[in-house]
């Protein structure tokens, strides 16, 4: 089977958490997901292509042309639940255009199955892994089809939408194949704090051992790779792909301070050349493991501070409290290592006294980058549990059902109106960004003109465009 796989242009919609200039500066990442799927399907046998509509900046029209060339017999598409309309949209126009069957995976079809494959331009679906499923769906397509027999798909029958239970057997995620990065134009990508390209980002671990109430990532399975099977990653980046700088995007690096270690030791035993960013919650650092991962590497860590209330942080289960936060933010400086805090705006509790308090603390704690998003009930988080308990339904299966049903404010649990936490954000940038001992700071540190450029280019952007 020959399978191409679409990354459909994304921008900022009116219900993201962050201001328009965050959506679209802050990161031109891969699609690593699909490459993880790509790398499955080459790896049953077949033959596939990555067409990142996003990052090339294609047309509906000009990836026609590319999936007409490579003679799709399959078009697939990975959808979440912000962007399941531009999804819905640019498979209609391949339905209408190709004869070719089309799929659609991925977090929005595990989450609303039945809602999903409720659109006419999907013929199947896989809810859960792809990690079996798929080359199952695809040796049945190539040699017929029993569709109750592939775990987790969906599928049409007799006028009726039917979802196959997933497939329940876990995978350990070091038997995935790496993301095939071949099929990908890794000179595109960067990031807003990046310096070096090619630039890619690796995942360490899925799932999280917390629950704050805001996110979602822990109602996934907690999974570890291991410090070998990172470390063979990395190392196929830097040799077959000339990657130079690494965003570790999983929710937390250090959450397992020996897989962690062990990825330090592995870069530095193999002497590999790369610059790193990952994630981290504050109370999972201590002097000698950002010793350590400077050593290998690291030169920024983004924090999870949300907010300087000791009250709020409790609210929202984040478990943490501001001498903490100040303590691991010191020693990471001390280590050499930038820093960014993402803070929200929104929270259960917050009032215009903790927003001011959030804005003060960021400054003092000397922060190189902070990004600030308003609290909204995202997705399959606990915030949504309440909201749909509360309303009697879920705004995000209303929009997935229609689109025109778009949620708006998301907040109920605050008083202050979507309008005012934009403007609140744009003020927390501006005291923190436009400080002059902020600027002179940043110039000093940049370290190339192209860098330069940019942050001018977004400073401009920020102050110029509504949020
Ligand atoms: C890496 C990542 C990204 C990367 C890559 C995304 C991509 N398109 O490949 C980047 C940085 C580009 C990204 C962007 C965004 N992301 Co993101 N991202 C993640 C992250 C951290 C890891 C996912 C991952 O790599 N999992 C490992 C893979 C192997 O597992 P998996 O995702 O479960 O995929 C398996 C199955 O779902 C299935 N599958 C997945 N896709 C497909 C496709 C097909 C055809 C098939 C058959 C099967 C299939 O098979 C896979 C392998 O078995 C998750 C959080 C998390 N921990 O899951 C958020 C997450 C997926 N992202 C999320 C969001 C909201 C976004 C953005 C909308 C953010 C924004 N405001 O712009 C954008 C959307 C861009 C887009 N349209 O892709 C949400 C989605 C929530 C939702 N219900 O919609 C998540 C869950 C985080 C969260 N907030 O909860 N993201």
């Amino acid at each position: 089977m020959r399978v191409a796989l679409i990354h459909c242009p994304f921008e900022h919609r009116p219900f993201s958490e962050n201001i328009q200039v965050v959506d679209k500066e802050f990161c031109l990442a891969p699609p690593i997901i699909l490459a993880y799927v790509a790398a499955i399907i080459e790896r049953a046998g077949h033959t596939v292509t990555i067409i990142d509509a996003n990052a090339l900046r294609s047309s509906k029209e000009q990836a026609l042309k590319s999936i007409q060339r490579f003679q799709a017999d399959i078009i697939a598409f990975r959808a979440d639940t912000y962007w399941f309309h531009r999804t819905v949209e640019w498979a209609s126009f391949f339905k209408e255009r190709t004869a070719a069957t089309i799929l659609v995976g991925g977090i929005n079809v595990s989450l609303y199955p039945q809602e999903s494959l409720a659109y006419r331009c999907f013929d199947y679906g896989i809810i859960g892994e792809a990690f079996r499923s798929l080359p199952l769906l695809l040796s049945g397509l190539e040699k017929g089809l029993a569709p109750h027999q592939v775990p987790g798909l969906a599928y049409r029958s007799e006028g009726a939408v039917r979802c196959n239970p997933p497939d329940a057997e876990p995978v350990k995620f070091d038997e995935y194949p790496f993301p095939a990065r071949h099929l990908l134009p890794n000179h595109r990508y960067s990031s807003f704090t990046s310096q070096r390209k090619n630039f890619t980002i690796v995942l360490t671990n899925t799932g999280c051992p917390y629950s704050c109430l805001f996110c979602a990532i822990h109602k996934q399975p907690f999974r570890l790779r291991s410090a070998q099977n990172v470390a063979d990653e990395i190392e196929e980046c830097c040799r077959s792909f000339h990657i130079r700088e690494i965003d570790f995007f999983s929710a937390s690096f250090f959450i397992d301070k020996a897989l962690a270690m062990g990825i330090c030791d592995e870069i530095l035993k193999r002497k590999l050349r790369v610059e790193w960013s990952c994630r981290s919650r504050v109370d999972e650092v201590d002097e000698e493991c950002l010793q350590k991962a400077f050593a290998a590497g690291c030169r920024k860590i983004y924090y999870g501070i949300e907010s300087a209330s000791p009250s709020i942080l409790s609210n929202i289960s984040k478990n943490t409290d501001p001498k903490r936060i100040r303590h691991a933010i010191e020693q990471t400086r001390k280590a050499g290592i930038a820093t960014l805090g993402f803070f929200m705006i929104g929270a259960p509790g917050e009032t215009r006294e903790s927003i001011n308090a959030s804005i003060q603390f960021a400054q003092e704690l000397k922060l190189d980058y902070v990004q600030v998003c308003r609290m909204i009930a995202k997705p399959n988080t606990c915030l949504t549990d309440q909201l749909v308990q509360h309303a009697g339904s879920d705004p995000w299966r209303e929009y997935i059902l229609d689109q025109h049903c778009a949620p708006d404010a998301l907040t109920p649990w605050t008083s202050f109106s979507k309008a005012e936490l934009l403007q609140e954000i744009k003020r927390f940038y501006r005291e923190f960004y436009f400080r002059p001992s902020y600027l002179v700071r940043r110039i000093s540190r940049t370290r190339s003109w192209s860098e330069l450029a940019r942050y001018v280019s977004v400073a401009a952007k920020f102050l110029f465009q509504s949020v």
